[in-house]
């Protein structure tokens, strides 16, 4: 086991119900393939392949497993009564309801937490707070078996702390990592931590006063989320950078900071419409990270239109370090479109620190707006923190085996919107689930599972 502290990859396994609802208002891809026939099955399988090679190459890598779709506690919630089928036949009144509750949208595991290392924490413990994901209702279901998955995995309470997600009101709208990064000089030395907002609820709270918010597109994070949980996870002031997203950019399609940046250690790649005062956003970040000099690699419009950003999902790259240099990990859609094909094949050659490219196919989650970095929850543990992650998620050739396997047992290899209110999906996913808890040792997470 390595003596160095490791940034360890959660991944969200696809569940069997992945589907294009049509959900998220905001997301292109989202909204371009409502209603196109999924392939569960395949899904799960390319994910699985993107955890198998970065395990391979000698990153920490972990499964987290998807959620109980469709979610009938949920539909009890909302006064649907009787049987489990005659709820889903009832339900399919309803259609975006049925799609929302029967999204396995929990695979975007950067949507899963906010995860603070415990080299930044005041507490030396490493804190999670799950996001609310509030501003669209399919998402704001997950937090509370999130929250119970991630007490599973990191159960250790002396290393780690969990909070609740933030109240449920727009105010507090969170999105978890997907706007966070964090820069360092290697990632178990104390980092800075960049919050990005979309919009600030209070105006007493405005940082960038004036800014405008976006017209088209939502703005799900907020200032007051973003401070609320730098709070909890006690990070000092002079630690955290809150930085508002450039509304223009949202309208276009950038409903996530990880949609157009990414950072990595000392290495920030960002599109130079990522952030609403982009010089002062660095220069605070130069300022905070002290001694360590910030690496940017900075891509212009005229390199790669914010349009193009969107539709190959460039920035939504995992930007890893290894031994020669940094390893950027993008969607095979980024081969696809022109400019990004130029950028990348330069890239290589400009002497910066990225030093290599990995390829990945991902195209069923990235039909519903998610790349690389979406899949994947980032937590930085030290040696003592990472013996004591629950080791039954971490991926090696066993689990991959076994994981395949199951998929292969039981996921179906086409859906359809008409299929959600099919019992049989619900029964074939809560016995595929049962099966998973135990080959991840995890006990019962699921409210199928717990008589709910
Ligand atoms: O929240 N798509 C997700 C994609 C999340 C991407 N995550 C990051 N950028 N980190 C979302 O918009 C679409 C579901 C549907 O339409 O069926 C969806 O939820």
């Amino acid at each position: 086991m390595s003596s160095r502290a490791v940034e360890a990859n959660f991944d969200g396994l696809v569940g069997p119900s992945h589907n294009y609802g049509g959900l998220s208002w905001g997301n292109v891809a989202s909204q371009t393939n409502v209603k196109a026939e999924s392939n569960p099955r395949q899904a799960a399988l390319q994910g699985l392949a993107k955890m198998k090679n970065l395990a391979d190459r000698g990153f920490v890598q972990g499964v987290l497993p998807p959620h109980e779709r469709p979610h009938i506690p949920t539909l009890r919630a909302l006064g649907f009564t009787g049987s489990d089928r005659a709820i889903l036949a009832a339900a399919a009144k309803h259609p975006q309801l049925l799609a929302s509750v029967s999204s396995a949208s929990a695979m975007w595991s950067a949507n899963a937490a906010t995860v603070s290392p415990s080299a930044d924490t005041a507490d030396g413990r490493v804190h999670f707070t799950p996001a609310n994901l509030n501003a669209k209702f399919h998402r704001s279901i997950e937090h509370p078996v999130t929250g119970r998955i991630l007490k599973a995995i990191f159960a250790d309470e002396t290393r780690f702390a969990h909070h609740p997600a933030l109240p449920a009101a727009s105010s507090f709208g969170d999105e978890g990592a997907a706007n966070h990064s964090r820069l360092c000089a290697s990632h178990g030395e104390t980092g800075v931590e960049l919050f990005v907002y979309g919009r600030s609820a209070f105006a007493d709270g405005a940082v960038n006063q004036g800014a405008r918010e976006p017209a088209k597109y939502p703005a799900r994070q907020t200032l007051e989320a973003s401070q609320a949980i730098a709070r909890l996870h006690g990070l000092r002031e002079q630690q955290v950078v809150f930085a508002q997203q450039n509304s223009a950019a949202v309208d276009a399609g950038v409903f996530h900071n990880d949609v157009i940046a990414v950072a990595n250690a000392d290495t920030l790649f960002y599109h130079e419409l990522a952030f609403v005062d982009e010089e002062q956003v660095l220069g605070e970040i130069r300022t905070k990270l002290k001694g360590t000099a910030l690496k940017t690699v900075r891509v212009s419009e005229a390199e790669v239109p914010v349009e193009d950003a969107v539709s190959s999902y460039l920035f939504n790259s995992q930007l890893l370090s290894t031994d020669e240099g940094m390893l950027l990990v993008v969607p095979g859609e980024c081969r696809q479109v022109e400019s990004v094909n130029h950028y990348l094949n330069t890239l290589l050659q400009s002497g910066g620190p990225i030093t290599s490219l990995e390829v990945f196919e991902l195209n069923q989650s990235m039909r519903n707006g998610g790349g690389p970095a979406c899949l994947r929850l980032r937590v930085v543990l030290q040696p003592e923190e990472l013996t004591a992650t629950h080791n039954g998620v971490l991926v090696n050739d066993l689990l991959f085996a076994r994981l395949t396997e199951w998929v292969n047992t039981h996921y179906r290899d086409r859906l359809s919107y008409e299929d959600l209110a099919d019992p049989s999906l619900l029964m074939e996913s809560r016995t595929a689930l049962d099966e998973l808890t135990q080959i991840l040792g995890l006990g019962a997470i699921y409210d199928f599972q717990r008589g709910g």
